[in-house]
């Protein structure tokens, strides 16, 4: 298969996959005694993601490799491109019913890789209804998933002209002056709102639905910040810089930040092209 081709069997079994992932949740809520490679509890219902989609992605002719944010190693699996998942992101929302989602990556060389090597990124959003927001080929789109098949509702999909929100984790006395610099400008904007959920897929599609800025960045605790490049912030940066938007480590896009391994970690920006300059501006 030609490799739109195999991107696209990717993201169409993602989707298909999201109604066995949606139907698991009421019954694994409950945490596992593991941790995944990050020291992260699992829950019943990442396991659950990860073995599903493990399965599947890796049987699609032309992935020749599979890696989970809840497993240490990637698995070969044959000849092809490589897949990054994060099967189940936010899942500690599953608690609290919020909102969680699926990110998928996938990259035309063996992982860890920039996210220039990235040849289409998706994330599922499991919230009120089921939608896929999908980049390839520098355009996205979104879906509504219903019943596993896609249906395309917004086409050339891109950030609007006006910001309107903003979102940054971590808690305020561990951000970096510069950056608690930054988040009091964008607070005293009276044209942007707060919208912070927990779950980056979450944060970041309202983001592509009303502009604005994500931030997961970096803290005085833990200056690699907490979301991890394979699998959140390359995917997430991939689709957004897409949108028309921008994504930064504080320095430069998530896209040309050099992964030290599978698991590492990196200081996630994204949204509005201008509300991530200044950002990059009040860092340097
Ligand atoms: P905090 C979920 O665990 C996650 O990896 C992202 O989805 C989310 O943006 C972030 O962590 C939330 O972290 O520290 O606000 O709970």
């Amino acid at each position: 298969m030609d490799r739109a081709t195999v991107v696209d069997e990717v993201f169409e079994t993602v989707a298909s996959t999201a109604p066995e992932v949606r139907a698991a949740l009421p019954g694994r809520r409950t945490e596992t005694e593991d941790q995944n490679p990050s020291g992260e509890l699992r829950l019943a219902a990442d396991d659950y993601a990860d073995e599903l989609l493990e399965e599947r992605l890796g049987a699609i002719s032309g992935v020749g490799q599979y890696a989970s944010e809840e497993t240490q190693e990637a698995v070969d699996t044959g000849e092809g491109l490589a897949v990054a998942v994060d099967p189940l992101d936010g899942s500690s929302n599953l608690k609290p019913n919020n909102t969680m989602g699926t990110i998928v990556g996938v990259y035309d060389a063996p992982l860890p890789a920039t996210g220039r090597e990235l040849v289409g990124a998706a994330y599922v959003l499991y919230g009120p209804i089921t939608t896929m927001a999908a980049a390839v080929e520098g355009e996205v789109t979104e879906y509504v998933v219903t019943d596993g098949e896609r249906e395309a509702v917004r086409e050339e999909l891109t950030l609007p002209d006006e910001p309107a929100i903003y979102g940054f984790g971590g808690r305020v006395p561990d951000w970096p002056d510069e950056f608690a610099a930054y988040a009091e400008e964008i607070e005293s904007d009276e044209s942007l709102r707060l919208r912070y959920g927990g779950s980056m897929i979450g944060d970041v599609n309202q983001i592509l639905t009303y502009g604005g800025v994500f931030a997961y960045p970096a803290l005085e605790s833990a200056p690699e910040g907490k979301l991890r490049l394979q699998f959140e912030g390359n995917p997430v940066g991939y689709i957004v810089e897409a949108a028309g938007g921008r994504s930064s480590d504080g320095e430069r896009s998530l896209l040309d930040v050099e992964p030290d391994d599978l698991h590492g970690r990196v200081p996630v920006h994204v949204g509005s092209t201008g509300l991530i300059d200044r950002l990059e501006d009040a860092l340097n």
